[in-house]
């Protein structure tokens, strides 16, 4: 019986996982984070990626979050986010994108079982009903809460250093069940998301990195290629269903 390409795909990996960094929106002109020009050389961590710092400075962190949610509708998605969707829609198995990234790029191109595990720019929170509300605009100390209508109490719905990132037990489920792990354009600094690839390689899937350069734990993937992500992400995901 001649298996069609996807029913072969299916039998070889009928469950993939997909972590994308901040690499994989470079070349739609956002900056990465270590990188050199990267967001963090202007700031510290501590001073705009922390709870204590918004609380030290919450203008500060309104005023850096702003700036990149006004810079979000200057750019658009590229090759690699459309590949990473096309891929899911014509993927007969189990599919689950988890995102470092906090822009909205994934779903502009289309990616439906997606996870924001940092947080996303165009959502803020209550402090106080932890309500998450969409939000395109500029957020100041000022701006009243729509739930509770108090001043300062929204705040950027984004995962700081320090707090848990989100649908954690979502995403180790699928990591415990996967065939194939593929992490796109992270460094492999930051965990939890860093180490999701040893979940999954003891769960018994195959690990492949693909990065401008080898990050981190390269080495400690099956498989390391290097380059951008638009040329490196269509050609390993169409290659994938044959
Ligand atoms: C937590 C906010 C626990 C959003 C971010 C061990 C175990 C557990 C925790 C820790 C641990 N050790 C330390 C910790 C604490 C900490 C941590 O990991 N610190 C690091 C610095 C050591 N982790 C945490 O605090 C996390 N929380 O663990 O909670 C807990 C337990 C109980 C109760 C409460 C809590 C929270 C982490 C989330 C922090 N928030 N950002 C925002 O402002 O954007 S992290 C930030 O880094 C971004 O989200 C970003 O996505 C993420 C990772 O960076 P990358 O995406 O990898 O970006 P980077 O610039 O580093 O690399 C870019 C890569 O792309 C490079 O490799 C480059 O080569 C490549 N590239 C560039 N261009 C291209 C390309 N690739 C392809 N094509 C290209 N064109």
């Amino acid at each position: 019986m001649q298996l069609t390409a996807d029913q072969s795909l299916m039998l070889n990996y009928p469950s993939i996982v997909v972590l994308t960094g901040a690499g994989i929106s470079a070349e739609s002109g956002i900056r990465t984070f270590r990188g050199s020009g990267g967001l963090w050389e202007n700031h510290s961590i501590e001073d705009v990626a922390t709870l204590e710092g918004y609380y030290r400075n919450p203008a500060l962190v309104q005023a850096f979050y702003n700036d990149r949610r006004q810079r979000l509708s200057e750019v658009v998605c590229n090759a690699a986010h459309k590949a990473l969707s096309d891929f899911e829609k014509s993927f007969d198995g189990e599919f689950l994108l988890v995102t470092q990234n906090v822009d909205d790029l994934h779903s502009r191109a289309g990616s439906q079982n997606l996870i924001h595990m940092h947080g996303e720019l165009y959502k803020v929170s209550c402090q106080d009903t932890e309500q998450v509300f969409e939000w395109y605009d500029d957020l100041t100390t000022e701006t009243l809460c729509p739930c509770c209508q108090m001043a300062g109490n929204l705040r950027p719905h984004i995962v700081w250093f320090g707090e848990m990132p989100l649908e954690m037990d979502r995403i180790y489920k699928a990591l415990s069940q996967c065939d194939l792990f593929v992490s796109i354009g992270t460094s492999g600094n930051v965990y939890p998301a860093a180490g999701f690839f040893e979940e999954a390689k003891a769960a018994g899937a195959e690990t492949v990195e693909l990065n401008l350069e080898p990050g981190t734990n390269a080495s400690r993937f099956d498989r390391s290629l290097s380059g951008p992500a638009t040329e490196l992400v269509p050609e390993f995901f169409n290659a994938l269903l044959g």
